[in-house]
């Protein structure tokens, strides 16, 4: 039986994951608005990541014998000044998130909850990539600027990002 204090900090898991999940839905919208449909694109496969996220955090619950309690979401931000500071607040956020599974971690440790390492530690290399990704795209819009040239060649390389089989995030899964 998982410990209480593990149990309420991976609810509110669920919750940041879940969140993450829509703000990357809310970031692929204001691509496509602006025609970037490549970023739009790789925001899409990063919200299906996400909700991947919260389900695994859900399911290690049920499998922990605890009780998935879902909790409103955050207000939405909608719009971005750039995409240099949509994928800024993409890192941002990935940082915030690392924060959190270290903090899992600690209480997972303080309760002895040592059957939640693994999926924890899977986390710990998940978020290590995730940082690294946004960080880097983040870097490219810096020094492509007011380039539209190179901001659109960027825009077709993130467009090549592939989507898991039969993702509902991806429109070939819906419109057939
Ligand atoms: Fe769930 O990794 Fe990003 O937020």
């Amino acid at each position: 039986m998982i410990a209480e204090r593990l149990l309420k900090a991976m609810n509110d898991q669920v919750k940041n994951e879940l969140e993450s999940y829509y703000i990357y839905l809310s970031m692929a919208a204001y691509f496509h608005d602006m025609s970037l449909d490549g970023m739009a694109h790789w925001m899409r496969c990063q919200a299906h990541e996400e909700m991947n996220h919260a389900m695994k955090f859900f399911d290690h619950i049920l499998d922990r014998g605890g009780k998935v309690i879902l909790q409103d979401l955050a207000q939405l931000k909608i719009e971005w000044a750039s995409p240099a500071e949509a994928f800024q607040d993409a890192y941002n956020h990935e940082q915030f998130i690392s924060g959190k599974i270290d903090e899992l971690i600690t209480i997972a440790r303080e309760e002895k909850e040592y059957a939640s390492e693994p999926i924890l530690s899977w986390f710990l290399d998940e978020q290590v990539e995730e940082e690294a990704t946004s960080s880097k795209i983040s870097a490219e819009l810096e020094m492509i600027g007011e380039d539209k040239s190179a901001l659109l060649m960027l825009d077709r390389e993130l467009g090549t990002r592939t989507f898991p089989a039969g993702s509902s995030l991806d429109p070939s899964a819906y419109n057939e």
